[in-house]
């Protein structure tokens, strides 16, 4: 049986059907309901237990975090491919970025996407925006600066890219990739030229 992935238009379960669509690995999209009340649904909450997006079944596991997903359809499906091989310095740059992307650059922009548009109006916090951009950017400019000398984050394409891809479709969503960082711009587009990108974000 094929992965399943559940997934929402433009959410993080973007990164796992890219990646599918990269290694040529069959999938099943599920589409799901985004509304609070779904996602605080047993139903819901029994497959991503904080009621959040995506998650993904294989077998009789299921299974949430779109970068342990990323993680584990490497290590099953990849036979090397899109990653650098375990124990080298390039693995730690790898690893470095993948971490980073959801865990330091996606932080700050999650909190603008919930008090821009997630939270019902009488909760959301100007302050919260403001604060977000403010680390969004630094991260930003980290992104630039690794950028320098090429074109991917490491040598070659890796899923390091489709981890950032998505946050930096975020990062476009909430306006702050802006021209301040035009080797991030330029990367961005390169990303979504790739067909696995296109598809995914359709
Ligand atoms: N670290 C998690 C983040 C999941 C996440 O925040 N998903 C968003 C959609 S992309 C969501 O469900 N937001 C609704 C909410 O936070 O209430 C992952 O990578 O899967």
């Amino acid at each position: 049986m094929a992965i399943q992935i559940f997934h929402v238009k433009g959410t993080r379960s973007v990164r796992v059907i890219w990646l599918c669509e990269e290694l040529s690995v069959p999938y099943e999209i599920v589409p799901i309901d985004f509304s609070a009340d779904y996602r605080n649904s047993d139903e819901w909450r029994a497959m991503s237990p904080t009621g959040k997006v995506p998650a993904m079944t294989d077998g009789g596991m299921t299974m949430f975090e779109s970068g342990a997903m990323v993680q584990y359809i490497l290590e099953k499906h990849g036979q090397g491919r899109l990653q650098p091989e375990p124990g080298t310095a390039d693995r730690a740059i790898f690893l470095q970025w993948c971490w980073f992307a959801e865990a330091t650059l996606a932080r700050p922009l999650g909190d603008m996407v919930h008090h821009l548009f997630l939270k019902p109006e009488a909760e959301r916090l100007p302050e919260m925006v403001v604060d977000g951009e403010k680390r969004a950017r630094v991260c930003l400019e980290a992104v630039n600066s690794a950028l320098q000398d090429q074109d991917y984050l490491l040598p070659e394409y890796t899923a390091a890219d489709i981890m950032m891809g998505y946050s930096l479709l975020l990062a476009a969503r909430v306006e702050v990739l802006d021209n301040e960082y035009p080797l991030v711009q330029a990367y961005f587009e390169k990303l979504q030229a790739r067909p696995g990108y296109q598809l995914a974000t359709a």
